[in-house]
């Protein structure tokens, strides 16, 4: 039981540790707030150090266990059988998701609750599939020797991730994590533990081995999140969040030599080209703008535009972003609240930044007007800006929030340069009809992915991840085992 009731409205959120579900060993718990209210609706038992060693050793002890002895064959159908329990509960975790993020119910049941799946039932099958490496080699002596490789798990993997997709960013870790043989702790953020939480349900009722799989709630520094990186048990730390705190849980790989992998924050360009299908574009940049309330690390928010369609652009932005009611109960809700106050203070410091810089604000840049239960929950405006400087705040920094600069440019070589001016390499959005432009300018930008004619459209087999400050490593298809195993080279000597 993740709970102690049975209603998500006054849960209990519990750590789980080698197949149990925890009280924190000291007694701290934090609140659990519903972002779209405003209001705490559940209790979240804090990890101690303690707490978190004791994970870490059920994880370490689990590899030696029935799970390190199971064969791939039965490893991944039991991760298989991961993936179809959470379809079956998929009214459970979708609840949990949205009361965490406050998220509207359809952004989470089209996206977050069945890549939670997806995660796991595909790195089953890239596990079963991978072929191995192998080399004949002629030897000084006029033989040969035949080289090949095995891979192994690393051993116990530390998943620290945050809040915007909790459940589909655990378990694009989790899933190819576990399908390689390792074993894992979480540390889901403090904003949104249950679905990590209650991810323990579903191991224990598929017949995972106890300690494959543990989860250990609380914060950064001083919390479980620095208890759980700088424990020297842990063999690697995979890590979505800040560029900031993947510096200092660097630090902590540091000790010990061990592996990282990244996914880091973005400030990410879209470029429409005047001969671009303006329906589809403006479409497409609605949902890399405003989708998740903005706070989606691939979010574009530079938007440049090709000079001779710069004002119809414009318009057709603001139009569809003033057909976006703030809010998650009605059926045209698409814009939910920001995760946090303090975040919604962050990101409307941001919207002040803009105007103290010159900016043009062609629509919101403030708070909605919502009445009724909604009325505490941290929305804000969806915004746009025109007349923003290349240099300006809201152009070179991360906000995390449903807003853009849009900026007009009038030849490739120009908006190619502007959109590799940042020390961010995530991703971009490029939107033409010209193909052999879009293959050419998509090459041109310094960028872990890049979408033509498209955005965050995803095909778990293909590499994912950012350059520069964005992040360090891919994951995704084959990319994901180059992290989650170790290659041991095996040269015979014929
Ligand atoms: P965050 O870095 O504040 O927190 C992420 C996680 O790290 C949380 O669980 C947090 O408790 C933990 N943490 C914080 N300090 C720590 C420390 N010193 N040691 C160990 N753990 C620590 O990020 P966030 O606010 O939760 O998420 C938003 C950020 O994540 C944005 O910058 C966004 O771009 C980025 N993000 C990136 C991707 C990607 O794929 N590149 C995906 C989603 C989010
Ligand atoms: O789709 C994914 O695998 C992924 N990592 C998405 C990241 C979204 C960032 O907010």
């Amino acid at each position: 039981m993740t709970s102690a009731s049975s209603s998500p409205v006054t849960e209990t959120i519990l750590n789980f540790i080698d197949g149990s579900y925890r009280k924190g060993s000291e007694g701290k718990s934090f609140p659990n707030v519903n972002p779209a209210t405003g209001t705490a609706i559940g209790v979240v038992h804090e990890a101690s150090q303690a707490d978190v060693a004791d994970a870490v050793a059920a994880a370490k002890a689990a590899l030696t266990g029935p799970w390190g002895k199971m064969t791939t064959a039965e490893r991944v159908k039991l991760i298989a059988a991961v993936a179809t329990e959470i379809e079956r509960r998929a009214d459970d975790f979708l609840a949990a998701e949205v009361a965490d993020t406050g998220k509207p119910r359809h952004v989470a049941s089209h996206i977050d609750i069945p890549r939670g799946a997806a995660n796991f039932r595909m790195f089953a099958d890239v596990v079963s599939t991978m072929p191995g490496e192998s080399f004949n080699t002629s030897t000084p002596d006029g033989g040969q020797a035949l080289n090949y490789t095995v891979r192994k798990p690393k051993g116990v993997v530390a998943v620290v991730c945050p809040w915007n997709f909790p459940l589909l960013l655990m378990t694009w870790k989790v899933g190819p994590a576990l399908a390689c043989g390792n074993t894992v702790v979480v540390k889901p953020s403090e904003e949104t533990p249950r679905t990590a939480a209650l991810l323990g349900e579903v191991m224990n009722a598929v017949g995972m081995p106890k300690g494959v799989y543990n989860v250990v709630h609380g914060f950064g520094p001083g919390s479980a999140g620095e208890f759980l990186t700088s424990n020297p048990d842990v063999d690697a730390i995979t890590f979505t969040g800040e560029t900031g705190t993947g510096q200092a849980i660097m630090q902590k790989a540091a000790i010990g030599v061990r592996d990282i992998s990244f996914e880091l924050g973005g400030k990410n360009p879209a470029i429409v080209f005047a001969d671009a299908d303006l329906d589809k574009a403006v479409e497409g940049l609605s949902r890399s703008v405003f989708l998740n309330t903005g706070q989606v690390c691939l979010g574009t928010e530079r938007v440049y535009v090709e000079r001779p369609i710069f004002d119809a652009f414009v318009a057709r932005m603001a139009a569809a972003a003033q057909g976006f009611k703030p809010g998650v109960t009605s059926d045209r809700a698409y814009l939910g609240p920001l995760i946090s106050a303090e975040h919604r203070e962050k990101v409307l410091g941001y919207y002040r930044r803009a105007v103290e810089d010159g900016a043009t604000v062609v629509t919101g840049g403030g708070v909605p007007e919502i009445s009724g239960a909604e009325a505490g929950g941290f929305f804000v405006e969806p915004t746009l800006w025109i007349d923003v400087a290349h240099g300006d705040t809201v152009m070179r920094e991360e906000i995390f929030g449903p807003c853009c600069g849009i900026v007009p440019f009038d030849s490739e070589d120009e908006v190619i340069a502007l959109a590799n001016d940042t020390v961010y390499g995530l991703c971009a959005s490029i939107w033409t009809e010209n193909m052999s432009r879009g293959h050419r300018v998509a090459a041109a930008m310094d960028v872990g992915v890049c979408w033509v004619n498209s955005w965050f459209l995803r095909d778990l087999r293909t590499a994912f991840g950012g350059s520069g400050h964005s992040g360090i490593g891919r994951e995704g298809g084959v990319h994901s085992l180059e992290f989650y195993t170790e290659i041991t080279n095996i040269c015979v000597k014929l």
